[in-house]
């Protein structure tokens, strides 16, 4: 079994029997114009894991493994938005409304896609999620079982939102959660640091944390 070098300690990987999760790679987050740069952030600090990204997908698409995409959004009739999390922020402009890429965070709309960088081929699934937490209210817990899986490569954005509550569910649920640290990014540099801190704290309390060059090794031939 390969042992990918991480911290707290070495990964023992097991490719059969993981997924790739690339969490929430949109064009909504990601895009200069988009909705995230919309609300003051700097998609820059998102952008630089692109290419990472993209470099790991084709090695792990290369290497015949199964990945997994999540996309963070709504029904267009908002019946599964909370009123809550709508509004939540105070921004004039929130979830479901028009917005620099269609309506925000709505299925469908073009913001709320995937990046073409990243883009799912047929046959990858894409889990469509309302939550923060890809488990939350969507079926990647089956799809999951299904395929035998026990170890999910965590990827995407953001790193203390999406990607750690994803993390933690996952833990809960009994998956090893490897997270690599290039290939997940934050608009706020310290929440970034801090978040790749808090799972890999106390022994690996959610999971463990390594840059995506060691499991590109592990996987290419
Ligand atoms: C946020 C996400 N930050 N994908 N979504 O609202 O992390």
């Amino acid at each position: 079994m390969p042992q990918i070098n991480a911290e707290p300690y070495a990964f023992d990987f097991e490719p059969a029997r993981a997924a790739l999760l690339i969490i929430d790679m949109q064009r909504d987050f990601l895009e200069p114009g988009g909705f995230g740069e919309m609300l003051g952030n700097d998609v820059s600090q998102l952008r630089r894991t692109i290419e990472p990204n993209r470099r790991l997908l084709a090695a792990w698409r290369e290497a015949g493994l199964f990945v997994i995409h999540t996309r963070e959004g709504h029904r267009p009739d908002l019946a599964d938005l909370p009123p809550e999390k709508k509004a939540r922020g105070r921004s004039k402009t929130s979830i479901g409304d028009p917005g620099p890429m269609g309506r925000i965070l709505v299925r469908g709309e073009p913001g709320h896609d995937i990046i073409p960088e990243l883009y799912p081929l047929p046959g990858e699934p894409v889990i469509d999620k309302p939550g923060k937490g890809a488990f939350y209210a969507t079926d990647l817990a089956e799809i999951l079982r299904h395929r035998g899986v026990t170890q999910l490569v965590v990827t995407g954005v953001t790193t203390e939102v999406c990607v750690n509550t994803t993390v933690r569910e996952a833990n809960d649920r009994g998956f090893n959660c490897l997270v690599l640290e290039d290939c997940v990014g934050s608009y706020f540099p310290e929440f970034h640091i801090m978040g790749l801190k808090m799972i890999k704290a106390q022994g690996g309390i959610f999971g463990w944390v390594a840059p995506s060059e060691r499991v590109i090794a592990a996987i290419s031939h």
